[in-house]
């Protein structure tokens, strides 16, 4: 039986952390002193991140409220949770959009969010010093071509955590949004079905931002003093300056 510890920060939830950002998360916080713990639907690949790291893990599904209910009962005290389950699925003109994918996208992106909150919000508070860290994305600022079910999933979190901040206004609980630009992790693999070619064009010809390189914005803000909330964070890559405007080297 996996046993609760106490660190020198206090437990730190995140989510997703199967891979890419969320797996570089978990290992920058745990080497920052958190007591992490880790969720995400491939368990497998949380035993062994678990294990490199030192941190507690259970399944999670956050389109599931049962599972995220489950989650939860699992994390008696919580000082902070980084949002980081969420993707994209596809790149689909509005005129042909498939509405299982983007049903799947809101549920993942918006709804598991909000779920996780509602559920950790309590523990949170009672630390007396609780964050919540999401990961948007540039995607929440900028629609783009074929975009849309994805850029309508993160600009619908970037008003919950901007309705949220003023909600919690005057409770000692922060609430900061990173908003990364491209990261080269699974996140094109999933959205191409799997399709590694075309995932790796994604990234041909320009040095994008790596998932350590998020997790390291992540662990900076979680290590301000309590009086300090960044409120909203864009990182992009230098080859980036829009959603859609990169710069790619040829030859
Ligand atoms: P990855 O595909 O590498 O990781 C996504 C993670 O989310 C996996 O651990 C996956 O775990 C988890 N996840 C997906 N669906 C669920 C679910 N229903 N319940 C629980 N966990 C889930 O991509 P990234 O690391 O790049 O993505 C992390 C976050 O960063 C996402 O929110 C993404 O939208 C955002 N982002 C990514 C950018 C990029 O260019 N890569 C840029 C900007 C933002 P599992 O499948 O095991 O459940
Ligand atoms: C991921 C970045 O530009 O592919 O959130 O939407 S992008």
């Amino acid at each position: 039986m996996q046993q609760e510890t106490t660190s020198r920060r206090g437990t730190a939830v995140v989510t997703g952390a199967s891979s890419g950002i969320g797996a570089a998360t978990a290992r920058a916080l745990a080497a920052d002193g958190w007591d992490v713990v880790v969720g995400a639907r491939r368990v497998d690949r949380l035993e062994a991140l678990a294990a490199e790291i030192g941190a507690r893990h259970h399944r999670l599904d956050v389109t599931d409220p049962a599972s995220v209910d489950a989650f939860v009962a699992q994390v008696p005290s919580c000082r902070l949770l980084v949002n980081n389950a969420g993707g994209a699925l596809g790149l689909t003109p509005v005129a042909e959009a498939d509405d299982e994918q983007w049903r799947t996208m809101y549920e993942t992106n918006v709804l598991g969010v909000v779920r996780m909150i509602r559920g950790l919000l309590p523990a949170l508070e009672a630390s007396g010093d609780g964050q919540i860290v999401t990961i948007g994305s540039i995607a929440g600022h900028e629609p783009y071509p074929g975009g849309a079910g994805y850029n309508a999933a993160k600009f619908g979190v970037r008003a919950v955590m901007g309705a949220l901040r003023q909600e919690l206004l005057g409770r000692p609980v922060r609430v900061c949004e990173i908003d990364p630009g491209l990261v080269e992790t699974e996140f094109s693999l999933v959205r191409f079905g799997g399709d590694a070619e075309r995932a790796a064009k994604v990234y041909e010809g320009l040095t994008p931002l790596t998932a350590e390189d998020v997790a390291e914005c992540v662990r900076w803000v979680a290590s301000r003093p309590s009086h300090v909330n960044v409120d909203q964070m864009i990182v992009l890559a230098r080859d980036q300056a829009g959603a859609r405007l990169v710069h790619r080297r040829t030859g």
